[in-house]
């Protein structure tokens, strides 16, 4: 992997930020999710690079396209391993709320890990916290220590938790130190993403997300030296889920066996999510969000706002790309 290859992955967010961007607020996620993908593999595909697909859309039966293990690029130059989730967040696209994104995270081969399409807990975090805080230790304590290495109240920190019935428990200890909860309906990556910034008013992440989603995250903490980890989920009883309403505890562990994953109850650290030497992740804004403005149409232009952070050069960063339309007469600077 080269620095040229941080250009062409913005273009190829961008793409599917703005593929998905015409269909927000459609109430349509699943067509929303299908032109991103489309997008996103239509850009891939004129990049110098034998990319494969290791979390993608599902597998070969199931998914037209970003397959697992599905071949992108033009087939010449570096090998690349991408997780890709052209449209994270389709229930926010189609109704138009904040939050989602078209977003990747790539490595050299073999750098990102094969996730299962499981549950997991996570835990993420400023750089401040890493290594202090710990997915072992109950959000009571985890709260004390972030309170200390930030030097804020339990009051002035915001602890984003997904919206969901397993989390009563989590939401109801959280608020008992005195934090504030922010209850999220989806699109956890952003949230996880927006602890590895200062001034974006949250926190800490804390609860049950994607594993998939979790590795995209991972990758993107790890190279802002912030702090994520992540533990598979298995048990039924715990994710609460209607998706997993035919599933016992028992056969997600053969499951889990079966994909050669025996230590179940591994505590992953982003550096074994993405353990790839170089990293690189790349997110641009469908609707606005903690991390960007979103797509914005205008007359004579199209506008996005995304993020790369790469491991390849050290940075973090925030563009906002003007995509000029054909016979424009006036581009505004905002
Ligand atoms: C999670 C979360 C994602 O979808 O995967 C969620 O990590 C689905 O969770 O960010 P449930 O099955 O509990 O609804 C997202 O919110 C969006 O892809
Ligand atoms: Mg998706
Ligand atoms: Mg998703």
């Amino acid at each position: 992997m080269d620095r040229t290859l941080i250009q062409e992955l913005l273009e190829v967010v961008e793409q599917a930020a703005i593929a998905s961007a015409h269909l927000t607020g459609l109430g349509k996620k699943d067509e929303a999710d299908a032109a991103a993908v489309e997008a996103m593999r239509t850009r891939m595909g004129s990049i110098a690079m034998q990319g494969r697909i290791v979390i993608g859309e599902g597998e070969r039966d199931e998914a037209p396209m970003l397959y697992i293990g599905e071949e992108v690029g033009s087939g010449t130059g570096p090998g690349v391993d991408f997780a890709v989730d052209p449209c994270e967040g389709t229930n926010l696209c189609a109704n138009a709320q904040d939050g989602s994104m078209a977003v990747l995270a790539a490595s050299d081969r073999g750098g990102l890990f094969y996730a299962p399409d499981f549950y997991m807990k996570k835990l993420a975090a400023p750089p401040a916290a890493k290594g202090k805080v710990d997915i072992r230790k109950s959000a009571t304590e985890n709260i004390a220590i972030l309170s200390e290495v930030l030097g804020l109240a339990p009051s002035e920190l915001t602890i984003v938790v997904m919206d969901r019935a397993r989390h009563k428990g989590l939401i109801a200890e959280i608020r008992a130190t005195g934090a504030r909860v922010k209850p999220i309906s989806d699109g956890d990556v952003q949230a996880a993403i927006a602890c590895g910034f200062a001034g974006t008013g949250t926190h800490c992440l804390m609860g049950i997300g994607a594993a998939p989603e979790g590795v995209i995250s991972a990758a993107a903490l790890r190279c802002l030296g912030g702090h994520f980890q992540g533990q598979l989920v298995y048990d039924p009883a715990v994710a609460q889920t209607s998706e997993w309403a035919d599933y016992t505890k028992e056969g997600n562990i053969a499951r889990l066996n079966d994909m050669g994953i025996t230590d179940v109850d591994k505590v992953y650290e982003a550096e074994e999510l993405a353990s790839g030497e170089n990293v690189v992740f790349a997110g641009s804004g469908i609707t606005p969000g903690l991390l960007f403005k979103g797509v914005v149409f205008e007359a004579d232009c199209t506008r996005t706002s995304s993020l790369i952070i790469s491991s390849l050069d050290r940075s973090a960063r925030f563009t906002d790309t003007v995509h000029i339309k054909e016979g424009a007469k006036s581009i505004a600077l905002r």
